[in-house]
């Protein structure tokens, strides 16, 4: 049986509300929940978020009533302190990154909250963390999304490294210089690197999000995926669509009909324009009110035959940006009105509401133009939902070039919301527009839209999702017992042998402390037998100091690589060669105190020092931090490897600095030009073990310890599985 699905959000599809002391449910607005409808009702699902009200005023027992009303549609809450709404909800998220990735002017005093609401923001994301990892085992499918969690996936990925994290957005991801405004930019990408699948509604946010990422240097950017060290992250566009037959066929529904005809008589003889939104700084009303008045001001012969219905969705209302946009709105509606209006005509029905399905949808069907000019919107639903509820393939659609719909509805009448004048001209031009000649047009945008629904958004994310994990395995096929064999019985056959393994990873788990890590007794048998069996040159070829190499193996008839290459010790010698010109440490004491420094701001992370490379470990620091300073690190040491000859490179868990041109391909290579084998053996885990199998002839068994994108032939699942094969090798 599949794992099930873990979708976490901020909102649930169900609320909470309290009034009078009395508990309210009801189904939460908007278009994720229908979309994800089907995978929520399946019970082996779970959807863990936010109910929508403060925790602080709430008993026991209410929290109990929460939870056994929510566990009936497969939900879970998150329950959430009304100060942590405020940094989390309200400030971080809705007071800076959503502005911001809207291109909206950020407020003086949101800016100067970035830091406290930036605590609030982590520290509420792992809330969420400890909440999905206490809901679901390791193996699951893990679906989170939007810009309040962004942090999930990392922290997520860092207790369960095997479970399948998709992240979406359902905002635009604005370009690398508006989102590095940010302080804490690199850790907000860190966070969503954490998934296996980054999903965007268009192309551009993907490719500003990859930007961003490369900006700070946190992984090996490739057409449409990021490299990070073993593993790879999908980064795609999934345009988000709408339930198409639902919106189509309820012109069927009698509650639709009804208030359909009410609004035919409520607006008979008029040319009725609608605005649906909710109520938003970056939707642009109040622009698209002042195009309203300039074309009524430009066109005396619209009065009387015209009409903007304007509904605004109460949206965050806490929040003082939100409040100032009503207040403007409001007042400039009322100017409107007085300036124009006569007894029998209001140019603008501004209505403050939450409309129910049908009267929404009876709107849709009533209104003659659909005037849909958001600054900036990630995909923007209402234009569609407009279009699918036309009658035939009437109406007409002006649309911002901004919003992510603009992508695929590219018939309707295109405005740049930025350029008031554009915004005039658009309106004239759809009320001029002759039915019939646009009617063309409408029907290419619904069948566009018919194609592409909200089924077909989460289908193909779930399914790129289940996919993933193919796809960071690449082509390398796990070594079943049929090739064992196969290379049991070449090993038999051949003459000369040279065999290479990795330490750790491969031949022992990884421990907390490295020296912790001691060969097992079995390990070292095997190990013994496979060296003392004649034209067999066994190489352990290490990351390691000499230290641990020598004190564990050192007495086996082993060749012996420590620092990947600087060292070498042959197994029938004493003492250990260094590789010419690589051991000077002269940078070293250049690049420790700056490994030191952030390792000092990193709880858990220290530093090892070894005679020719130094190495940043972070196996047992606190995942958050060591993201964070992990990015920064890279970035920091950039130009200081450039002076220094040296390369930095990214292991598991480590970050090693170390001379140019030590690596093991090229110590590979010198033990093949020294033995001539005619069966090559290589065995790692690691980022630097592909620079092994890259360098031993295709000819040669690869085999890659763990996951990851590797360049090796072949997979076993962990150090067991090795020696379990190891010992196949040795019963010659
Ligand atoms: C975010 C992104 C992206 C509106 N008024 C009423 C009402 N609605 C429903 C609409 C529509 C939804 O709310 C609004 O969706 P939008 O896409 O237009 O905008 P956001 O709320 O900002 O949504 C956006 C979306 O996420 C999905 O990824 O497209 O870009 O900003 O479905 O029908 N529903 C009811 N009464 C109303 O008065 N019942």
């Amino acid at each position: 049986m599949s794992p099930g699905l873990i979708i976490v959000s901020n909102r649930l599809p169900v609320s909470v509300k309290k009034t009078e002391g009395k508990l309210e449910f009801f189904p939460s607005v908007g278009g994720l929940s229908m979309g994800l409808a089907s995978y929520a009702n399946n019970r082996r699902n779970k959807w863990i978020g936010w109910p929508g009200l403060a925790s602080d005023d709430l008993s026991e027992k209410e929290r109990q009533i929460i939870s056994d009303e929510l566990l009936k549609h497969n939900c879970y809450p998150v329950f959430l302190t009304q100060k942590q709404i405020d940094g989390f909800y309200n400030g971080y998220s809705n007071r800076l990154l959503w502005p911001l990735f809207h291109d909206v002017v950020l407020s003086k005093s949101a800016v100067e909250k970035e830091d406290e609401y930036w605590k609030v923001y982590r520290q509420v994301n792992k809330i969420y963390a400890e909440s999905v990892l206490a809901r679901s085992n390791a193996g699951s499918n893990i679906w989170v999304h939007d810009y309040h969690l962004m942090l999930l996936p990392a922290l997520l990925r860092a207790e369960r490294p095997d479970d399948k994290i998709g992240f979406f957005l359902h905002i635009p991801f604005p370009p690398m210089k508006g989102f590095t405004k940010l302080r804490d930019a690199p850790a907000l990408l860190a966070g969503v690197l954490g998934s296996d699948l980054v999903g965007f509604h268009i192309v551009p946010y993907a490719n500003n999000f990859l930007e961003s990422v490369r900006h700070y240097d946190l992984g090996t950017i490739q057409p449409s995926k990021v490299l990070l060290g073993d593993r790879v992250v999908r980064v795609t566009d999934f345009p988000i669509g709408i339930d198409y037959a639902k919106w189509r066929r309820a012109n069927r529904l009698w509650g639709v009909r009804k208030e359909y005809l009410r609004l035919k008589l409520k607006y008979w003889g008029k040319k009725i324009i609608i605005t649906v939104d909710r109520m938003d700084p970056s939707k642009g009303l109040v622009e698209r009110l002042v195009a309203y008045q300039t074309l009524l001001e430009q066109n005396p012969d619209l009065h009387k035959k015209v009409r903007l219905v304007m509904i605004a969705v109460p949206s965050r209302t806490d929040i003082e940006e939100y409040k100032r946009l009503k207040e403007k709105l409001e007042k400039l509606v009322m100017e409107i009105n007085t300036t124009f209006g006569t007894s029998n005509w209001q140019p603008v029905d501004y209505q403050y509401v939450s409309l129910g399905f049908e009267q929404l949808r009876a709107l849709y069907q009533r209104a003659d133009i659909a005037f849909i000019t958001p600054l900036r919107d990630g995909m923007n639903l209402v234009a569609k939902e407009y279009l699918a509820s036309r009658s035939g393939h009437s109406g007409v659609l002006v649309l911002s070039k901004t919003a992510g719909a603009a992508e695929e509805l590219k018939d309707s009448i295109m405005v740049d919301p930025a350029k008031p004048a554009s915004l005039v001209r658009g309106l004239k031009r759809a009320i001029n527009m002759p039915r019939k000649k646009f009617a063309k047009r409408v029907a290419i945008m619904q069948q566009t839209i018919a194609d592409s629904t909200i089924h077909t958004w989460a289908g193909g994310f779930m399914k790129s999702l289940r996919q993933n994990n193919t796809l960071g395995k690449g082509p390398t096929a796990s070594l079943s017992d049929l090739k064992q064999k196969q290379i049991v019985d070449d090993y038999n056959r051949s003459f000369k042998r040279l065999i290479l393994l990795d330490y750790d990873g491969v031949l022992a788990p990884f421990a907390s402390r490295p020296e912790d890590a001691a060969p097992s007794p079995k390990v070292k048998r095997l190990l013994g037998k496979l060296a003392q069996t004649p034209d067999n040159t066994v190489v352990i070829i290490s990351g390691r100091s000499r230290g641990n190499l020598d004190e564990w193996l050192g007495h086996l008839h082993l060749s012996l690589v420590a620092e990947h290459g600087i060292f070498t010790k042959k197994a029938a010698d004493k003492d250990w060669q260094t590789t010419p010109n690589t051991a000077s440490n002269n940078w070293q004491a250049i690049i420790a105190p700056v490994l030191e420094k952030y390792a000092a701001k990193t709880p858990g992370a220290f530093v090892e020092t070894k005679t020719a490379a130094l190495v940043w470990h972070y196996r047992k620091a606190n995942p958050y931090y060591a993201h964070k300073y992990l990015v920064i690190l890279k970035r920091v040491l950039k130009p200081m490897a450039t002076k220094y000859g040296l390369q930095v490179k990214q292991g598991n868990k480590i970050l090693e600095v170390r001379p140019l041109g030590i690596d093991k391909g090229t110590s590979a290579i010198a033990w093949l030009h020294s033995t001539s084998p005619d069966f090559v053996l290589a065995i790692g885990d690691d980022y630097t073990d592909e620079d092994m199998f890259a360098g031993v002839p295709a000819s040669a068994y690869t085999i890659k310890v763990g996951r990851g994108t590797t360049k090796a032939h072949y997979r076993l699942k962990n150090p067991a599985e090795v020696e379990q094969f190891l010992e196949k090798l040795s019963k010659k």
